[in-house]
């Protein structure tokens, strides 16, 4: 951090997580307002058709992230706000209300961190294909150009992608998000459709003067394995290839790892989607810096058999379904009993945010790096009128810890952001697992009562800045 750049605090929501306002003004369907209202997979039954309504409630939620000394505010743009088909036709008071929005944090003094993409594809596109049809990296370049005009003289930091790796695995491999589908070359297709859609909008981003940085956020996690044989190695080669090097490498170095697509070959998948022509895009498409959600570690050991499958478990407490992921040929995740775990089985390992900046560090140069979000999801409580969430205070105050003492190695970390700003809806845990800073009384009038972390984050970032 050079001395007069000011570290940035703050937290995160994404659009269709916590605007509601799902079909006001204007705003076309996206694939998620179709998935929960229509698809038997949508197991909680609910949607996020009004969540936290955040859409009217904006410049409260705004106004207390100030109070809490918060100086910026990570949102996405709903595509299907500003283009309700996708393409064609903009939506005027879609943009009004973005307009609206980043001037609300400006007034505040909240410096606005807008993803263009978080995982809420306008349900037009997603009929014709989605991302798994070419065309779509076009239109999101096509929808990246009119967010860029409209708001690029007032944003000083965009990501173009939320996690292509989390939301092509939870949608094509997983199956959990909508389409649903379980294929690992549909997948691979995704994958690269978005990393080039990303490289795209960043080509296009950097011919303009625009006054602000560009990146992506990936789901970052380090990968460790379990033994150190022979087999353990080629495991975490695997593993680190699947869950960060394609992404990575692509997005910040500008080419796909070496052996990526020979991997790929191995487990038959059809790479006619990858174009030579698109050599230079990617190469010319590199990040300013790096988005970085960091949640937890991936825990791997060797492939010993069976067909690739992913359990993911969205029913929490009590449950005894356990996480794991099978990758055929590749690697499949291990069990540490020695590390605690949240409600929904995840491991709540806070030091894997030093490891993986320290690696990041030593595979890229020391790019600049936004945590774009942390964060630990839980059941919590009103108890007298208050929420006494210390389990999440102190998970989130071991994870900047060990941040801070990253930025004191060496790390080039410029801001960190919570996960969430308030209470919003959970992709596959609906209302039931709660991250806010500020809780939200779903059952009354979505009335928004600060938690006792939002108070200890409030001391910790005036701590900091030595006030
Ligand atoms: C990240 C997503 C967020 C958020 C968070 C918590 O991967 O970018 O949108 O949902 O995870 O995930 P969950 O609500 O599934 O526990």
């Amino acid at each position: 951090m050079s001395n007069n750049e000011k570290f940035l605090w703050g937290s995160a929501t994404s659009a269709y997580q916590c605007e509601g306002a799902w079909n006001e003004d204007g705003k076309g369907p996206s694939q998620w307002d179709i998935f929960c209202h229509t698809s038997k997979l949508n197991i909680n039954n609910v949607s996020a058709d009004i969540s936290c309504d955040h859409y009217h409630r904006y410049e409260e939620d705004i106004k207390m992230m100030a109070e809490c000394g918060q100086n910026t505010y990570r949102f996405s743009i709903s595509w299907a706000r500003i283009l309700p088909e996708g393409t064609g036709k903009v939506n005027p008071k879609g943009i009004d209300f973005y307009n609206r929005l980043i001037d609300t944090c400006l007034k505040y003094k909240i410096i606005p961190n807008v993803t263009l993409f978080h995982y809420d594809l306008p349900a037009a596109i997603a009929e014709r294909g989605g991302w798994e049809n070419r065309k779509t990296v076009d239109d999101f370049l096509n929808y990246a150009k009119i967010c860029f005009e409209a708001f690029g003289d007032r944003v000083p930091l965009w990501a173009t992608i939320n996690e292509p790796k989390y939301y092509a695995y939870c949608s094509y491999l997983a199956g959990v998000y909508p389409p649903n589908v379980q294929d690992f070359n549909r997948f691979a297709c995704v994958g690269y459709h978005l990393l080039l859609a990303s490289a795209k909008a960043i080509n296009e981003f950097h011919k303009h003067n625009y006054i602000g940085k560009i990146g992506l956020v990936h789901a970052t996690g380090n990968v460790e394995v379990q033994g150190n044989d022979e087999a353990s190695k080629i495991a975490y080669r695997n593993a680190d290839l699947f869950y960060n090097k394609w992404v990575t490498d692509t997005c910040i170095k500008g080419y796909f790892p070496d052996d990526l697509f020979p991997k790929l070959k191995e487990s038959n998948i059809d790479l006619s989607f990858v174009k030579e022509e698109d050599k230079p895009i990617f190469m010319n498409g590199t990040v300013d810096f790096l988005g970085a959600n960091i949640y937890s570690r991936s825990y791997v050991k060797p492939y010993t058999s069976g067909e690739t499958r992913i359990n993911i478990n969205n029913v929490g407490a009590n449950s005894n379904i356990r996480e794991g992921v099978v990758i055929k040929g590749w690697f499949e995740t291990a069990y540490d009993e020695n590390v605690r775990r949240n409600l929904w089985g995840r491991e709540i390992y806070p030091k894997c945010m030093y490891d993986e900046l320290m690696e990041l560090k030593d595979k890229y140069g020391n790019i600049p790096i936004y945590i774009t979000e942390n964060g630990h999801g839980c059941y919590d409580e009103i108890v007298d009128g208050k929420i006494h969430d210390d389990e999440r205070i102190e998970i989130l105050q071991e994870f900047i810890s060990w941040m801070l003492k990253a930025i004191h190695d060496g790390a080039n970390v410029k801001g960190y952001y919570v996960w969430s700003s308030m209470d919003l809806y959970s992709w596959v845990n609906g209302y039931k697992k709660r991250y806010g800073l500020v809780y939200v009384d779903f059952e009354n009038d979505n009335k928004r009562i600060p938690k006792k972390s939002y108070f200890w984050y409030k001391d910790l970032i005036a701590k900091f800045e030595g006030r």
